[in-house]
């Protein structure tokens, strides 16, 4: 059994160690955040939750990066900074950006074998700059986004069907924002494709709540942003990797010709194992499906360039 590092202990964070904690599939995990206590905090507290889960997963936390990622199996990147006022987006980014190559670093150094899956935001763009301070091949570094944007549609499409959403699978591919790209023609309920059982306008309807999934939790919250489906959905991939499970999940991985893209970290589907990605699957898509996939690969492709101008 492995060793799961998390890298920030914030909500997202420390929910994902908690549903990692629960299903057991990691023999240990580690929460690190540069808040003093608050990691050591979180974790004894979720480790005091395993005698009532069945787990004997040893979770602890530390403000100490090096020591928390030191032979970490995967590592989890959730930790980054909110805007706060006066910040403009590049500032932003500027201060994101160098929280992951920090974190990445000391990845590079302590975990060289390990599966960096990423979550900070803005995803595609933080997935590159992962790659870049690791130097890792591009199998072993993956973005969570895809995984909840589709478990959003998946939702969305049981609550207007009335079924069951274990029947409900679905594929939003593209970047992790406004353009993101449901994919109808490959969401199913029980295999049967939902443009069988909606009508367009229902289907363009609960593509656009999907598009707008993160923003309509914002607004309801107040402060901050979800964390509970991106922490589950993150833990989806966790498992994939220490279970070698392969499953087929939409990430975010660089790009090297697939899709008609390079230089681009962008979510499509891939096989995920122990290892990391297996590999990437082209689907064959619509002209309307390229076209939508190409716009938001532009989109994409301004952010990594705006970091490239950043980290020279
Ligand atoms: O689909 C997706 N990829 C996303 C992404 C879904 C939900 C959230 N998404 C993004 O994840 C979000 O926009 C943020 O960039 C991250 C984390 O979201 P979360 O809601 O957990 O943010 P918090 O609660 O503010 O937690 C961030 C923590 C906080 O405790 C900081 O103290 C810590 O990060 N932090 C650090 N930890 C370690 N090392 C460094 N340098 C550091 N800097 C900040």
């Amino acid at each position: 059994m492995a060793k799961v590092t998390v890298v920030g202990a914030g909500n997202v964070g420390a929910t994902l160690a908690h549903v990692l904690a629960m299903r057991g599939t990691a023999s240990e995990v580690v929460l690190v955040d540069v808040v003093e206590g608050m990691p050591q905090g979180k974790a004894l507290d979720i480790r005091e939750s395993a005698p009532l889960g069945d787990s004997d997963c040893r979770v602890t936390g530390t403000n100490d990066l090096e020591e928390g990622v030191a032979g970490a199996a995967v590592v989890v990147m959730t930790a980054g900074l909110a805007r706060k006022p006066g910040m403009d987006r590049m500032d932003l980014l500027r201060k994101n950006a160098d929280i992951v190559s920090g974190a990445m670093r000391a990845v590079k150094a302590k975990a060289p074998g390990a599966v960096v899956i990423m979550v900070t935001n803005p995803l595609d763009v933080m997935t590159f700059v992962a790659l870049r301070a690791t130097g890792f091949p591009r199998e072993r570094v993956l973005g969570m986004a895809g995984v909840l944007d589709s478990a959003r549609f998946r939702t969305f499409i049981a609550m207007e069907l009335g079924v069951s959403v274990v029947d409900v699978s679905a594929m939003v591919l593209g970047g992790h924002g406004d353009t993101m790209v449901p994919l109808p023609r490959f969401s199913t309920v029980n295999g049967v494709p939902i443009t069988e059982l909606l009508p367009a306008d229902a289907i363009e309807r609960l593509g656009d709540r999907t598009r707008k999934g993160g923003g309509e939790i914002v607004a309801l919250l107040k402060t901050g942003s979800a964390f509970y489906a991106p922490a589950t959905s993150a833990a989806q991939m966790v498992d994939a990797v220490l279970a070698d499970r392969g499953h087929l999940l939409p990430a975010c991985v660089a790009l090297e010709g697939e899709y008609g893209e390079r230089d681009l970290c962008f979510g499509v589907p891939v096989i995920v194992g122990a290892g990391g990605m297996r590999r990437i699957v082209e689907l064959r898509l619509t002209d309307q499906e390229k076209a939508m996939l190409r716009k938001s690969a532009t989109e994409v492709r301004k952010g990594i360039d705006e970091v490239k101008s950043i980290l020279g």
